[in-house]
């Protein structure tokens, strides 16, 4: 089958055609509809993340039910899923409660999921380890549903653990409207009545916030002006929530200098930024997270919010074979909303 292979840190990732995958005891194997791309493959493939190549790239998949190994149950040949990314252990407290984007183990699985080390969904065919990491697509289009799995559900988890804070007095500042935060904008409009700040140094990003609802929406080529609007907005009590979906130096000096008293600070990117810390600056009482993807149960309450309609994916869809070149359109700024691979 046609697959896209991550080789070793620094090469490309080269089109190769491998066996495909059948299922052994407890595994499934899903012929794919749809595998997401992600700005984070980008770092996979520059920066040496600790992945060992070769393996199939795409974390963010969704397709049907091909074929059940030995004693998988509840599951039949054809049912749409999405799969869950962040692979654990499954058997530690952490996984046990859904989080297995937090496993207890995970520094001795050797990798960090489907894509991430082990064999991912950009092929015609993907081998999922365990029954446990699908979830039901019900009536959604596997296509559009496949960025539910990583561009929604890892804002989701930051965003629900910020929930407290969001009260419709507060200000929350959503910086790179890329496929991450394209979700979050929408996800705060679905969630939160609080004042929605869009920040990105691509105007056309920032249409595509406004469409989606964004309050404002702030252009942060000039850094000064961008804090400074921010602030006009927020008010003396500073923004509430900052999310960072970018990471760079420059986001996460904005997102520091904008941020007030009692707040929270949360970076997602991988951008490589780094939160200079003084007397205080980011104010006190900020919480610095960086929180990561989120758990099987949040992806299951992601997916019913796209069943309902208060969250939609906004996908531009290429063949499998031009996953070079969507590369490198996802490093030239030129994806609306996410990218998605169709083998
Ligand atoms: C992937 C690899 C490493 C860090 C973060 C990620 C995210 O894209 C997963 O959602
Ligand atoms: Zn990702
Ligand atoms: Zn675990």
């Amino acid at each position: 089958m046609k697959a896209v292979r991550f080789i070793r840190t620094g090469r490309p990732a080269e089109i190769v055609d491998i066996p495909r995958p059948t299922p052994g005891p407890g595994q499934v194997v899903l012929k794919i509809a749809g595998a997401g791309v992600c700005h984070s493959d980008l770092h996979i493939l520059d920066e040496d993340l600790g992945l060992k190549g070769p393996f199939v790239l795409g974390h963010e998949n969704a397709g049907w039910i091909q074929a059940l190994g030995q004693g998988v149950e509840g599951w039949k040949e054809g049912d749409p899923v999405a799969v869950y990314g962040p692979w654990g252990c499954g058997r530690c407290r952490t996984c046990q409660s859904s989080a297995e984007n937090y496993c207890d183990n995970h520094a001795s699985l050797g990798t960090m999921g489907g894509g991430l080390g082990a064999d991912g969904g950009m092929a015609e065919y993907m081998l999922v380890p365990s029954a446990r990491q699908l979830v039901a697509l019900g009536g959604l289009d596997p296509v559009r549903a496949a960025p539910l799995s990583d561009a929604a559900l890892t804002p989701y988890h930051a965003i629900k653990q910020a929930l407290p804070l969001l009260t419709p007095e507060a200000t929350v500042v959503v910086i790179g409207i890329g496929g991450l935060g394209h979700m979050a904008v929408q996800l705060l409009k679905a969630l939160t009545p609080a004042t929605l700040i869009a920040a990105d140094n691509d105007p056309a990003k920032l249409d595509h916030a406004r469409q989606l609802g964004a309050s404002h929406a702030l252009d942060t080529r000039d850094g000064d002006a961008a804090a400074e609007a921010i602030g006009k907005i927020a008010g003396p009590r500073g923004a509430t929530v900052v999310l960072d979906f970018v990471g760079a130096q420059a986001t996460v000096d904005l997102g520091a200098r904008v941020v007030g008293r009692n707040s929270r600070l949360t970076v997602v990117g991988l951008g490589g930024g780094v939160v200079h810390y003084a007397a205080n600056r980011p104010p006190y009482g900020c919480q610095v997270t960086v929180p990561y993807w989120g758990s099987r149960t949040e992806l299951m309450e992601v997916i019913s919010l796209a069943q309902d309609g208060h969250i939609r994916t906004e996908v531009e869809t290429f063949p499998l074979e031009q996953a070079l070149d969507v590369y490198r359109r996802l490093r030239e700024g030129k994806i609306r909303g996410r990218a998605v691979l169709l083998p």
